[in-house]
């Protein structure tokens, strides 16, 4: 009876105050009542993991309040939303992030500090959610806090890994992997919701059947797994949007299976059951090389599957007619590894919905999007055929019908180019048949976007030219951003403050824009004093962190030289670890009175190598065994110090990135597709040592070539570089460095053979030899920079100050404009 129902609503309302009070005391008193209530320890003794948690659920009820706002004002209004669909989210810690998007930090700050505890520590008790391998990862997570602050109505969809990227220990100087479970000491930031779960199917077989006298598919599935939903609810700055990122989890079906309950022992069977929640057990830690493993393809189409039909029912609820499904719906694929939705939207409209073929066709033609990161062909995935019509049968069938159709178009508009054809067909013939996921991808897409300016150009002429002359209207590119909630407001708060002084306002936190204001201050020399203290404070928090980690002490006048990211031979780390055996060697051959002239650095490098990346792990060896020679030569001292620093991940960044110098970005010219820590360095004042590439070469347009340091062969020159291959000069110093390393100056001479076979003679494919003297000219610049003071403070400024267009927010809002099509939708305060 609703009458009743109404009646007891109201009292209901009564008994709760409308929302939670931010005062001192109330917060007070909510940390108190979940230390005993929700972590059942008593109010008289809990430590500062205790308190930690009872903190994170005392801010959990206020983001849920704000959630639940939103999702009811979405529901209302009904706008037309965007689904980003991501493998990878590379979350980090949330505590501070909520805090501050809640605008309630320091209201908990003050209280705790009256319960005894200090903000800074407790949060520093939540460990990182690494549901991810790199920069795609980290993107997702940037990207959902601008879609939250900027009030669009968004929602998240990825998989709930209960082992996150592993833990990279350093053993002698070797990586070595240790599983992330993550999950041990709980997550206060997730929503288990136990009744939003969908049946995922695999395997078996497709009939044809006739169903109304119309001939129709079955798919009979050999497999069932359940998908249940976590939801994370992401809050915006300075709004009440606070959206959703679901991540599903595998659990066992009631229907999984049923067989062996008949035949077999019970037991088995039930222990056999479990065997389903490894779908969503464990993340694949190789950032961009496919195996064609099947327990990948499984990932892929469960959290597919399940978005899917989250993404109907949703839409179910309030339409009837699927030709408006496109009014609603935008489908964001992140990469090619959620480009199964495609199928999968197909299937549910053909099979389940029984739309026919061509207006089915006509919907996936206007819903989906793709992005690409990457740039190498070899980096585009590909799923065996085999595999593909094991596991999913169905879909396969699919595939094959968008193939054929597209084939047939495309020999009406270029005739009968076999060459090209071949080329572009989804299917790829040789002695393994593949699915080419790519071109599954640009095809059923409107609109393929690259990560910067100069990606796209590479995917219009390179990778995806066929396509790109056949649909030039769907290429266009969104230059990448980082969110500056998290890279300065959280991570540098020193920073944060003097940047809202000297702009006289925090609006620059929702409105990036502003922070070009601090060109007017470049010169100012009393800026130009808090900005070096900055700096200074956050370098004192690196070396206290480098000597807790390592024991070895580093000095505050040298300069912080800072390389972190995965490891790759594109990316070149090695490139820098030649640059240090040299910069030792010639301090080594010099005078006293030279030495004196020298600038002391402390070189600073981070980054997992995938597990099975041979010459990326040796690379980590060679930087261990440089370091342990150079650190331990008391001739040297403090002119030069090198420290890897072990599990470099998001929490790490933040203490890193603040602290640096100088960022170097050693990419040859045309593989980085754009690169994002290096937008996080110039936000934060860092000065940048790159290559152009990437974005680097939109932020030489933003901050000016005199502002960077900017050297090596350009993208269009690599090519021309690699034909000359034997008879390129490599300079002496080069291969000096080099026979060092040969020569066992290090040692494990035998253990480097092959890392150095790879960047000599014509094996030299990232053009180590050909950008050396360059590389050592940029160093050299910076050294130079560097010990005029105010000329580097000045450069610093304008790095920062000119950082503005490398927000996330900015190409959130590019997405929703020109590839989405969605609008703000504002829940009210
Ligand atoms: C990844 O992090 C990136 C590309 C990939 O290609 C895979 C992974 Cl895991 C398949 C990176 C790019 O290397 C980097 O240039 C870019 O900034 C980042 O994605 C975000 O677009």
């Amino acid at each position: 009876d609703f009458g009743e129902r109404k009646g007891q609503a109201e009292r209901m309302l009564g008994l709760m105050d409308v929302f939670l009070k931010n005062d001192p005391i109330s917060l007070q008193k909510d940390i108190l009542h979940h230390v005993e209530y929700t972590v059942a320890r008593s109010r008289f003794s809990f430590d500062d993991f205790e308190a930690y948690q009872a903190l994170a659920h005392s801010v959990r009820d206020r983001l849920i309040e704000r959630w639940h706002d939103t999702l009811i004002h979405f529901k209302k209004e009904d706008p037309k939303r965007v689904y980003f669909l991501s493998l990878e989210f590379l979350m980090g810690r949330s505590l501070s992030n909520i805090v501050i998007n809640l605008g309630i930090r320091d209201q908990f700050a003050d209280a705790l500090s009256q319960l005894g505890f200090d903000f800074e520590v407790l949060a520093e008790q939540e460990g990182d959610a690494c549901l991810g391998n790199g920069g795609l990862a980290r993107l997702s997570a940037c990207q959902m806090d601008s879609l939250a602050t900027l009030d669009y109505p968004a929602v998240g969809y990825g998989l709930r890994y209960q082992y996150g990227l592993f833990r990279q220990v350093i053993v002698d100087g070797f990586q070595h992997e240790q599983p992330d479970y993550w999950l041990n000491f709980g997550n206060p930031w997730e929503i288990e919701r136990v009744h939003i779960t969908y049946p995922v199917k695999f395997y078996g077989t497709v009939t044809d059947e006739f169903l109304n006298g119309e001939k129709c598919k079955v798919w009979v599935p050999g497999e069932m797994v359940e998908a249940v939903a976590y939801d994370n609810p992401i809050p915006g700055y300075g709004t009440r949007n606070t959206i959703n990122l679901r991540l599903w989890a595998a659990k066992p079906s009631d229907q999984h299976d049923m067989e062996s309950f008949n035949t077999g022992d019970y037991v088995d069977a039930v222990v056999n059951r479990q065997r389903a929640e490894s779908i969503s057990s464990i993340l694949y830690p190789d950032d961009r090389s496919y195996q064609g493993k099947e327990l990948r393809l499984k990932q892929q189409y469960f959290f597919v599957s399940a978005s899917v039909q989250d993404i109907f029912r949703r839409f179910k609820d309030t339409h009837k007619k699927f030709d408006e499904f496109p009014e609603k719906v935008a489908l964001q694929l992140n990469d090619t590894h959620p480009s199964l939705a495609i199928a999968e939207v197909l299937r549910v409209l053909l099979d389940e919905e029984h739309l026919s073929w061509h207006r089915a066709w006509d919907i996936i033609c206007k819903i989906f999007s793709f992005t690409t990161h990457t740039v190498s062909p070899e980096g585009l995935e590909k799923i065996p055929v085999d595999l593909l019509g094991n596991l999913l049968p169905r879909h396969l069938q699919i595939i094959y019908d968008i193939n054929f159709n597209f084939v047939e178009e495309l020999k009406k508009m270029i005739g009968l180019d076999y060459d090209r054809l071949t080329r572009m067909s989804i299917v790829e013939e040789g002695a393994v048949k593949n699915i080419r996921m790519a071109n599954l991808s640009v095809i059923c897409s409107h609109s393929v976007n690259g990560v910067s300016r100069l990606h796209s150009e590479l995917l219009r002429t390179k990778l995806f030219k066929d396509f790109y002359d056949l649909w030039p209207h769907k290429f266009q590119y969104k230059t990448n951003g980082v969110t500056q909630r998290r890279w300065i407001v959280v991570s540098n708060p020193s920073l944060c403050a003097l940047i809202s002084k000297w702009l006289g306002t925090e609006a620059w936190i929702r409105d990036i824009d502003l922070l070009i204001g601090l060109r007017d201050y470049a010169t100012n020399a009393e800026l130009h004093q808090e900005w070096k203290m900055v700096k200074k404070v956050n370098k004192i928090r690196l070396a206290e962190y480098i000597e807790a980690m390592s024991g070895l002490k580093v000095s505050l006048d040298a300069m912080f030289d800072v390389q972190t990211k995965r490891i790759h031979e594109y990316k070149r780390q090695l490139l820098n670890i030649l640059g240090i055996i040299h910069r030792y060697d010639c301090i080594k051959n010099m005078d006293k009175n030279d030495r004196k002239k020298v600038v002391p650095r402390v070189c600073i490098i981070g980054g997992k190598a995938a597990p099975g990346y041979e010459i990326a792990k040796k690379i980590i060896k060679l930087c261990h065994v440089v370091a342990e020679r150079i650190n331990n030569d008391n001739d040297i001292g403090d002119l030069l110090k090198l420290v890897f620093i072990p599990d470099y991940n998001v929490s790490v960044a933040e203490m890193v990135i603040p602290g640096a110098d100088l960022s170097q970005h050693l990419s040859t010219a045309g593989h980085e597709a754009s690169g994002t820590g290096s937008m996080k360095f110039l936000m934060n004042g860092c000065l940048l040592l790159a290559t152009a590439d990437g974005s680097t070469i939109e932020m030489v347009e933003e901050i000016g070539q005199d502002n960077m340091f900017l050297f090596g062969a350009k993208a269009h020159e690599v090519v021309a570089l690699r034909k000359k291959g034997p008879t390129l000069k490599v300079p002496l110093q080069f291969s000096r460095v080099v026979r060092m390393i040969r020569d066992g100056h290090f040692g494990f001479e035998d253990y480097f053979k092959s890392l150095c076979d790879k960047i000599e003679g014509t094996s030299d494919y990232f053009l180590l030899g050909a950008d050396f003297m360059s590389y050592l000219e940029a160093q050299a610049a910076a050294d130079k920079a560097f010990v005029d003071e105010e000329r580097w403070t000045k450069m610093s400024i304008l790095s920062a100050a000119g950082s503005g267009r490398f927000s996330s927010d900015r190409t959130i809002q590019e997405y929703a404009e020109n590839t989405w099509d969605i609008q703000p939708c504002r829940c009210p305060f």
